[in-house]
């Protein structure tokens, strides 16, 4: 008989939970079906110039339609936990009022079926599809917008809390206040650098009733949080200039959020940065008591790092992939140039650096000692494609994973309480700004037929998921290194 070998590996703890992530604008199309009505992403993809090719998500990846065939494919990948969002326009069309009962039969039936598969639901309350009722009232920089998330919220919790223990409130609020309302790169499009910081505060704000809206109608066992993705923000060199644009970023991407969520004040130092745009007199009395609320974990979304240097602008914004908007997205920050930092980059010009997401890891340890972390999101585009054979190849999507989880276990060797990662994303799909252009899943969607092809990650994703051990070129603590 020969020897069993063990895997060559980095073994995760067995209590560690395997995912893959969507969201609803991104994958479902069926944009006019069942009461939907158009959400912010729906007017600004239909805005000419706005999105590559003039892409839209009224068809995607037709998940309205396919729902079933996409749980049986997680299924086969053998993943234990499922990260979608609802889509706020098909539960609530206008923002206000009674829910629609067709719209959340869809995400009722959804997670049905992935608990019938052993998969835990996980569902993001808001992926940026604000109703555009809401957006004409005036928005996020409209306090009243924090208001109706909460009440949406509540019903949401209310049709969904039976089956559904792991909520999210808001993904990647800086996107949604400072690419949607300063570089105006996101829906709506807008362009106010006011208006972002506003937007910052109502979303917080928002998330903080949501986040009471939803533990009022869960059951006291449900798990609730919040997104972000936080910018590992480094400093080009020592030299104090770039020190200081590294921290006035940090304020402007991080602690604009985990400032009242998590320390229960706005950061002095982004207060005084500001200073010149705003008194922040629309945050009010009582806000930060609202805001501040207990959460279960804190969810992270991490792709690349930002590279700073502070003095004088030498590029324009954009290690983030919007290098060519000509609005910033950084309030008060003209002077800050970006930088792509070195090594291979992806589809998206974004860098492949793992170590980025060791420190980040690490950085919110020392941060926030007691709060369990989980990665809500990481993966990477590639120019991916079906060969003769019926089969997509993608070595550098697998390496890209390797490393990161490499990444991640060694932060969980060190300390960091890492309860689980998702991988962006199960499909290819609409990626904002980019439409169809860029593919991060790992199956392969043909458009427009949808017919969806698992990649060779896909597969390489099933073995990690089912034994939870990660196989790397170079299987060392060492090997995420920089
Ligand atoms: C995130 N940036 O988007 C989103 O949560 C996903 O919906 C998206 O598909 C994924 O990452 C890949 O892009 C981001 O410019 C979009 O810094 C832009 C930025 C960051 C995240």
């Amino acid at each position: 008989m020969p020897q069993t070998e063990a895997p060559a590996g980095l073994t995760f703890p067995s209590s560690f939970t395997w995912g893959t992530a969507t969201a609803a604008y991104q994958i479902e199309g069926a944009a006019t079906l069942d009461g939907r009505t158009p959400s912010i992403w729906d007017t600004y993809s239909r805005t000419p110039g706005k999105v590559r090719n003039g892409d839209t998500g009224d068809i995607a990846t037709d998940h309205y339609h396919r729902w079933r065939e996409d749980v049986a494919i997680m299924a086969d990948l053998g993943v234990g936990a499922y990260r979608f969002s609802l889509g706020w326009p098909r539960i609530q069309p206008t923002g206000r009022g009674p829910s629609v009962q067709k719209g959340l039969d869809f995400y009722r039936r959804l997670a049905d079926e992935l608990l019938e598969k052993n998969i835990q639901p996980v569902a993001t309350l808001y992926h940026w599809d604000l109703p555009q009722e809401l957006e004409d009232a005036g928005g996020w920089p409209e306090r009243a917008t924090a208001e109706r998330f909460a009440e949406y919220a509540g019903l949401a919790a209310e049709a969904l809390g039976d089956r559904v223990r792991t909520w999210i409130t808001l993904n990647e609020p800086w996107c949604s206040a400072f690419l949607g309302y300063a570089s105006g790169v996101h829906a709506p499009g807008r362009t106010d650098p006011v208006a972002a910081l506003r937007a910052a505060h109502h979303l917080n704000l928002g998330h903080g009733k949501a986040v009471q809206a939803l533990r009022a109608n869960l059951p006291a066992d449900a798990q609730v949080s919040v997104t972000l993705n936080i910018h590992h923000v480094r400093p080009r060199s020592g030299d104090e200039r770039d020190v200081d644009a590294a921290r006035r970023i940090d304020a402007l991407a991080n602690r604009v959020f985990t400032g009242p969520m998590l320390d229960g004040a706005y950061p002095e130092d982004l207060l005084r940065d500001t200073a010149s745009l705003t008194d922040w007199s629309f945050v009010q009395d009582g806000d930060i008591k609202e805001i501040r609320q207990p959460l279960d974990f804190l969810g992270v979304n991490y792709y690349t790092p930002t590279l700073v240097s502070g003095g004088a602008r030498e590029s324009s914004h954009g290690s983030d992939g919007h290098g060519n908007s000509a609005h910033s997205p950084w309030p008060a920050a003209d002077d800050v140039s970006f930088h792509l930092p070195p090594g291979s980059t992806t589809a998206m010009g974004w860098a492949v650096d793992p170590t980025g997401l060791y420190d980040l890891l690490l950085r919110l340890k020392g941060d926030f000692p007691k709060l369990p972390l989980l990665i809500t999101e990481n993966g990477a585009a590639f120019d991916d494609y079906v060969n003769p054979q019926g089969e997509v190849n993608d070595p550098d999507r697998i390496a890209y994973l390797q490393g990161h989880l490499a990444a991640v276990h060694r932060a969980i060797e060190a300390g960091v309480d890492v309860r689980g990662y998702f991988l962006w994303s199960l499909l290819d799909n609409f990626e904002w700004g980019y439409g169809y252009s860029k593919r991060f899943g790992a199956v392969y969607v043909d458009y427009p037929t949808g017919k969806r092809t698992p990649k060779a990650s896909a597969r390489w994703y099933a073995d990690v998921a089912r034994t939870g051990v990660v196989t790397v070129p170079d299987a060392t603590p060492d090997a995420t290194k920089g």
